[in-house]
């Protein structure tokens, strides 16, 4: 029996409803594949906030360090301000663990209608690899004469050859993995940026140079916005700066139906930290708490949890029982026009699990 210890980060809103629906499918998948987690819950977040004025006690890295993986829920409350939620405990746990590639799947399952007329289920099938511990979320700033009238804000990017070298090899070697039209679409600004974004579209040239056999592509992120729209059956992986990746999953996510289904993976490819699975959705505070939020977006990123610990036979039977519930369309939440409850689908999940 392989044991795996699960660090979990619940947080707020909503994230406190999903996750222990996406553990009670961990538990149900784990001992057939000879695996047993042994979760460690942290109650940070934003009631931590309020309690102690730091979103996480100090040293709450080091206590991560040792997992095998940490699973998020969703940061974010009403009461606080985003930049205070964010930066107290999502960035740097990202940047602690060096989890650099943000991979965030977009796929339009049969039964599920995208808001574009006429996307037929499969045919919509691209994964967003945003970089993650850099560019524009570095960090980097200041203010001057601070919440005064004439108040200054310097906010600085930060984009390294090795950081971006990094995350555009990854996409290439994610497209040769899915083995599908093998093809990576870099998206810039580099007309209007024309420092640190050349040196994104330098960075890209060379590394896909390593990679003939995929095909390449380069957009400026506004194109790159319109054709998700137009043509995004066009798109295999897309690999993109931290901010732009951030917006495009977005996009990507309404396209096939809903930011309830969206599942993403924080990497460490090297695999020397833990990596993290989170939604990409936030905490939701307009439906949190009444059980009625999507929790198939966190059952799938604990999907991408299992294969990144080396259970894919795991993986493929939760994403084919999340599948099966979607075609099948009789229990989903409101998001998906649907008007079943947060556990209701979760038991539908289990109830399809072999
Ligand atoms: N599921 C985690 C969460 O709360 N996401 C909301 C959010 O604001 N994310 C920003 C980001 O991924 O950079």
């Amino acid at each position: 029996m392989k044991r795996f210890s699960i660090a979990v980060i619940a947080g707020d809103g909503v994230g406190r409803e999903v996750i222990p629906e996406g553990k009670r499918v961990l538990e149900r998948v784990a001992g057939k594949h000879g695996a047993c987690f042994e979760f460690q819950d942290y109650d940070w977040g934003a009631e931590y906030y309020f309690r102690h004025g730091r979103m996480m006690p100090p040293g709450g890295l080091e206590m991560l360090r040792s997992a095998d993986a940490i699973y998020l829920g969703a940061v974010g409350d009403p009461g606080i301000p985003d930049h205070i939620t964010l930066n107290g405990l999502l960035l740097p746990v990202r940047r602690a663990f060096d989890q650099y590639a943000n991979v965030r799947p977009a796929y339009l399952y049969p039964g599920v209608a995208s808001p574009l007329a006429g996307r037929a289920g499969g045919s919509i099938d691209l994964v967003v690899v945003r970089e993650n511990t850099e560019g524009e979320y570095a960090q980097v700033g200041g203010f001057l004469y601070d919440h005064q009238p004439e108040e200054v804000a310097i906010q600085t990017s930060v984009f390294t050859r090795r950081g971006v070298e990094r995350v555009v090899r990854f996409a290439f070697e994610l497209a040769l993995r899915r083995g599908g039209r093998k093809r990576v679409t870099s998206v810039t600004k580099s007309n209007a940026q024309g420092y640190s974004m050349v040196l994104w579209d330098r960075a890209f040239q060379s590394v896909a140079a390593e990679f003939p056999e995929v095909e390449t592509e380069s957009l400026l992120v506004d194109a790159a916005a319109m054709n998700f729209i137009r043509r995004p059956e066009s798109f295999d992986v897309v690999v993109a700066s931290n901010l732009f990746g951030d917006i495009l999953s977005d996009i990507s996510a309404i396209l096939v139906g809903s930011m309830g289904l969206a599942a993403s993976a924080n990497l460490d490819p090297t695999r020397r930290y833990p990596s993290m699975f989170e939604p990409v959705h936030g905490s939701a505070p307009d439906i949190a708490g009444k059980g009625i939020v999507n929790p198939l977006a966190a059952i799938l990123s604990a999907a991408m949890m299992l294969d990144h610990l080396g259970l894919p036979g795991a993986a493929g039977e939760v994403n084919a029982a999340v599948a099966a519930v979607l075609a099948e369309g009789r229990v989903r939440t409101r998001d998906l026009g649907g008007g079943s409850g947060t556990r209701e689908v979760t038991e539908a999940v289990l109830a399809r699990l072999p």
